[in-house]
């Protein structure tokens, strides 16, 4: 197979599933906040393509701006630079949980929970640039479309557009953002779908009415016996996440007996993590995890929880709520959905204890 990625994806490091790779989510346990870049997920619809940023050019233009410009790559380093520290996570994140947990496959690539990953990203305020583009008061939907071949495309509102956490982005976790991860720019709409981040941006279109791509009309749709088509999308398009949790530690898990600290991660598209609960019977009963460092709005933050485990298997089941009250449904109330994305469920990770030898 052609490389599909740059960057170098070590076995104890990476799951591959086709053009992408997911973080094995064990390998996080020992990281800081932020996600190393090297051990950052990579989903990519095709292969990461070659941009030589001395020729690359940003267009801004269509029928909702005045004014439209074009940027070269010094000129968009020049601008005003803020950061934004958020999490990234694909739709499908967890997809094989529907298969694993519910019984009922979907389809698409086979992620477990590693399709996820915290960066601090640098970049120039998209509400800046159409600013400078003059935006009209019609605008409608702003489509960022990126360099790799075939195209890909997505549109955002453009009240989200102008949130001051969506950024252009050139940066990631202080270092030019990598090939795999969109050089020369990419979009960073935090709390949104993964697929909303369109990497190697080269156009963005500020249009006057719903724009519909492939990307939200027969993919990242929700469809499935509980949805309905939206014409001219087949199911309910995606925009927002939903409140997750996950354990760093490899499917299925083994510890030893006697006590041990478990640790993991916790977010929401919508704000800071208010608690974290745990539970060793399955969801019978919780007790509250402690936060653990930076918890920062639609970021997340890492939790830890003690446990002494009698020998056999067990699950820990945990499950996040955030500053709104959202929360985690249990696994009877998961909705399935014909392609598996947002699976949000509380998940029974299943650990195997062993005596220490
Ligand atoms: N141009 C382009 N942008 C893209 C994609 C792509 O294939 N092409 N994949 C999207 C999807 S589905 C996800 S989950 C994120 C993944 O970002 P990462 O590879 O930097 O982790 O990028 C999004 N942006
Ligand atoms: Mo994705």
């Amino acid at each position: 197979m052609t490389e599909t990625i740059r960057k170098t994806l070590p076995d104890h490091l990476f799951i591959r599933h086709d053009t992408n790779a997911e973080t094995r989510i064990e390998t996080l346990a020992d990281a800081g906040y932020l996600t190393p870049t090297c051990l950052f997920f990579v989903r990519n619809n095709s292969a990461t393509p070659t941009i030589d940023a001395a020729v690359w050019e940003l267009r801004i233009g269509g029928p909702g701006v005045a004014r439209p410009f074009t940027l070269t790559y010094d000129e968009l380093l020049s601008l005003p630079r803020k950061t934004v520290t958020c999490f990234l996570e694909c739709a499908g994140n967890g997809r094989t949980l529907y298969d694993k947990l519910l019984g009922r496959p979907a389809s698409g690539t086979r992620w477990g929970l590693g399709a996820f990953g915290v960066a601090e990203w640098g970049g120039v305020a998209l509400d800046d640039l159409l600013a400078r583009a003059g935006l009209r008061p019609t605008a409608v939907d702003v489509l960022v479309s990126g360099l790799d071949t075939p195209v890909i495309e997505r549109p955002i509102p453009v009240d989200v557009a102008l949130r001051p956490d969506t950024l252009i982005a050139t940066h990631m976790n202080g270092e030019p953002l990598p090939p795999d991860h969109g050089f020369p720019a990419r979009l960073i709409v935090p709390g949104r779908i993964g697929m909303a981040n369109i990497k190697w941006v080269g156009a963005i279109t500020v249009a006057e009415e719903h724009v519909w791509v492939e990307k939200n009309t027969t993919d990242y749709v929700l469809m499935g016996p509980g949805y309905a088509a939206e014409p001219p999308a087949m199911g309910e398009p995606l925009d927002d996440l939903v409140v997750k949790s996950a354990l760093f530690l490899p499917w299925p898990a083994e510890l030893s007996t006697g006590h041990q600290t478990v640790r993991g991660y916790a977010w929401s598209p919508f704000g800071t993590i208010a608690r974290m609960d745990v539970s060793l019977d399955g969801g019978a009963t919780f007790a509250p995890a402690r936060l653990v460092g930076p918890n920062l709005p639609k970021a997340g933050t890492r939790w830890e929880f003690d446990l002494d485990l009698p020998p056999g298997d067990h699950t820990i089941t945990a499950t996040a709520t955030d500053e709104h009250g959202n929360t985690q449904h249990t696994l009877s109330e998961q909705v399935w959905n014909e392609l598996g994305y947002l699976f949000g469920a509380m998940v029974p990770h299943p650990v195997q204890v062993r005596h220490a030898i």
